[in-house]
């Protein structure tokens, strides 16, 4: 069966690894958010890409959720030793991909050219591609004026007052090749739990994905990343206040209403269940938070048979 699974973030690592346990390699595709790409230190930086390229690769740093287990911080040290800004934390290993990814980049390669370069030297089977090839930032409006999400949630701490969020280049940019057949042709499209205003909405914004969302014949569903009124982490319920969404699941089933089928809960939500299907969808119960592979696997189960 061919699955398509729209990611972000690095809550969506878990997810990938219950995912990559139960499903052949060759009947997945994984989409991934560039909305939090970054130039920084004279560099390209994907995160959310390297998230899926280093969770399949086995290489992830887990506890953090994000870069190369076991990295170290030389470079970063002696950048800011030069008087350099220094606040976002590339490792010495994790740079490697960085650099080889902007000397393709500079050599005319596409993003999604890169990414399946990088997948293929890592030894990943699993299709991954960027949303789309072209620039689209997601851009957090706070009482410090316009910023990129790393700035605001790595640099600043999350600390600004979030008063909107908008993703810059939406009207123009097109999803990269593959996309949009990927999501016509799969039986199943899977959201993961990620940020659904920074990790998700990017990618299910660009017009055309969009579109292929409404008229695939997939089923779809997504797992809410809200368990009661509280994000499982990150900044999503200031994101969602800010955007005028209930800090909920039921918020979560209004963002994604254009195109969802089933939204997976958590157990304790059950309270919400009329207010999803009132929206048009089912509200499925499980136990979301993932604490050990075998939840993993077992929530990547669910996603599968509902
Ligand atoms: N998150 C942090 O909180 N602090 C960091 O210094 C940081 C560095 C970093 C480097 C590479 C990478 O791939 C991810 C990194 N992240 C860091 C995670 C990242 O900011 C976000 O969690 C994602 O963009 C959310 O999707």
């Amino acid at each position: 069966m061919m699955i398509t699974v729209i990611c972000g973030g690095t809550g969506s690592a878990k997810l990938i690894r219950g995912l990559d346990a139960v499903v052949d390699a060759e009947d997945l595709t994984i989409i991934t958010n560039v909305g939090d790409n970054i130039w920084l230190y004279g560099l390209y930086i994907c995160p959310d890409i390297d998230t899926v390229l280093y969770t399949l690769n086995a290489s992830l740093d887990e506890k953090r959720g994000w870069g190369l287990r076991d990295d170290t911080f030389v470079f970063l040290r002696r950048y800011g030793a030069l008087g350099e800004d220094n606040w976002f934390k590339i490792g010495d290993n994790d740079l490697a991909t960085h650099v080889l990814r902007t000397k393709l980049l500079g050599e005319g390669h596409t993003l999604s050219r890169i990414t399946s370069t990088l997948a293929r030297r890592l030894r990943i089977r699993q299709r991954i591609i960027p949303a789309t090839d072209q620039s689209l930032q997601t851009i957090i409006l706070t009482t410090k004026g316009e910023m990129n999400l790393q700035e605001y949630w790595v640099r600043d701490q999350g600390e600004p007052i979030v008063q909107g969020v908008y993703y810059r280049g939406i009207e123009h940019v097109e999803p990269s090749k593959d996309v949009s057949s990927s999501i016509l042709e799969s039986e199943r499209i899977i959201v993961t739990s990620g940020n659904p205003i920074s990790s998700i909405g990017p990618t299910i914004s660009i017009p055309q994905i969009a579109e292929a969302l409404k008229r695939t014949t997939a089923t779809k569903v997504a797992v809410s990343p809200i368990i009661g009124n509280s994000p499982i982490n990150g900044p999503a319920g200031r994101m969602m206040k800010a955007l005028g969404l209930d800090v909920s699941p039921a918020g979560i089933a209004k963002f994604y209403s254009s195109f969802l089928d089933t939204l997976v809960i958590d157990r304790t939500d059950e309270s919400y269940s009329n207010a999803i299907k009132d929206l048009g969808m089912k509200a499925h119960l499980a136990d979301i938070i993932m604490r050990n592979h075998e939840d993993e696997v077992e929530l990547a189960k669910v996603l599968l048979s509902v």
